[in-house]
């Protein structure tokens, strides 16, 4: 490929509709994508990772190039979300753990104090985590639409590193931070500096917006957030934004945590469905950009109801642009794909302007 054509090809993805989007700028329809887009709900994502453990899968270019494809091609989204887990840092901090199928992250030896924050590993690099790059080199080569990356946020990681394994209360993860103020200050540092390094890898390797995925968040009280969590948040998000690529700050249960979120940092707040889209962007006082918010089980009803919930979700957005159109949290397991395939369809029909 010449120069000017490949300028051509980025100059196009510049103009994409997420991307436009994350700038608040018109698009011609209203883009849309969904978190866990690549999953256990696709008869042909099964079929690849039956030969591989989850793991083993993440850190092989080749299938994570087709698997990140996969909903590309059969549903038409208009962005890829690299197809990786919050956790692949930790391989790179030497942090001993699996992801076990039906349960999800577990830590071989989870946080109880300062020394076990000592051992970590407080960077990651290029020759760590080779993967990382590669995959999205070679996806950037395959792909028209945008390429999303992304990484945990630092306490939603935490939570996993403190419970050792997927967690309802977040109690111990919640106690760590009001007994041991220095050892969690230390920890939030050690996750911000590896987040920093691990973003701006797949920045450099070519991804075009980045999504923090603080999912568990919403476990705490506004002013706890701020406490502990907001320094820490602010200096990661200062530090990716040099890169120059949008960045989506995602959270679930954040209600009462919005203004908080704004100030932390982000160029597109993403919100669950618990609230009303609209409620919260005004909330947000239409400063960035906003990502949400079906329900993910309206996807398992008829299509009358996925339109009028979809429906939904654009009316309360409104026409404004700076609206992406996703899910308020992943795809569910058992999700009908031909539904997932309608709504993203009738997202773009019924947005079209
Ligand atoms: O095939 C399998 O059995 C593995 C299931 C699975 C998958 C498909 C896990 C284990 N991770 C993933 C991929 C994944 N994880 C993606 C893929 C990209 C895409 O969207 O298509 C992404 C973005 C993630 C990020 C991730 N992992 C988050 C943040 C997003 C969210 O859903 O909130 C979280 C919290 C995790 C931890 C994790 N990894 C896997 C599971 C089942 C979980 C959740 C466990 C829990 O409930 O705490």
């Amino acid at each position: 490929m010449s120069v000017a054509e490949e300028r051509c090809t980025e100059r196009s993805v510049y103009d994409a509709p997420f991307l436009r989007a994350c700038r608040k700028e018109e698009s011609p329809y209203t883009p849309v994508w969904l978190m866990r887009q690549a999953g256990r709900y696709q008869a042909s994502y099964r079929a690849i990772r039956s030969k591989y453990t989850m793991l083993e899968m993440c850190q092989l270019p080749d299938e994570v190039t087709k698997v990140t494809l996969l909903p590309v091609e059969q549903f038409g989204v208009d962005s890829a979300i690299l197809f990786s887990d919050i956790t692949i840092p930790f391989i790179g901090m030497n942090i001993g753990f699996d992801i076990v199928p039906g349960v999800g992250p577990v830590i071989e030896h989870p946080v109880r104090n300062m020394s076990d924050v000592e051992k970590f590993e407080k960077f990651v690099s290029e020759e760590r985590l080779p993967f990382i790059t590669q995959s999205i080199q070679s996806l950037k080569r395959e792909l028209k639409i945008p390429l999303i990356g992304f990484a945990g946020a630092p306490f939603t990681l935490a939570a996993y590193l403190i419970e050792g394994k997927p967690s309802r209360d977040f109690k111990k993860v919640r106690e760590f931070f009001f007994v041991q103020p220095e050892a969690w200050d230390a920890l939030m540092n050690a996750l911000v500096d590896v987040t920093i390094d691990y973003l701006n890898m797949q920045a450099k390797a070519g991804a075009d917006a980045l999504q923090i995925f603080d999912s568990w968040v919403g476990a705490l009280h506004p002013r706890t957030y701020e406490q502990y969590l907001l320094p820490y948040m602010k200096r990661l998000f200062q530090a990716v934004s040099q890169n120059g690529v949008p960045l989506i700050h995602f959270g679930t249960g954040t209600a009462s945590l919005l203004p908080l979120m704004l100030e932390a940092g982000g160029d597109v707040i993403g919100v669950d469905w618990r609230t009303p889209l609209g409620k919260s962007w005004e909330e947000l006082k239409y400063q960035p950009a906003i990502q949400g918010n079906l329900d993910p089980a309206v996807l398992f009803a008829d299509r009358k109801l996925i339109a009028l919930e979809a429906d939904r979700v654009l009316e309360e957005a409104a026409g404004r642009p700076g609206h992406i159109f996703n899910l308020g949290h992943g795809v569910l397991p058992g999700t009908p794909e031909d539904n997932v395939k309608f709504l993203v369809d009738y997202v773009h029909e019924k947005s079209a302007r």
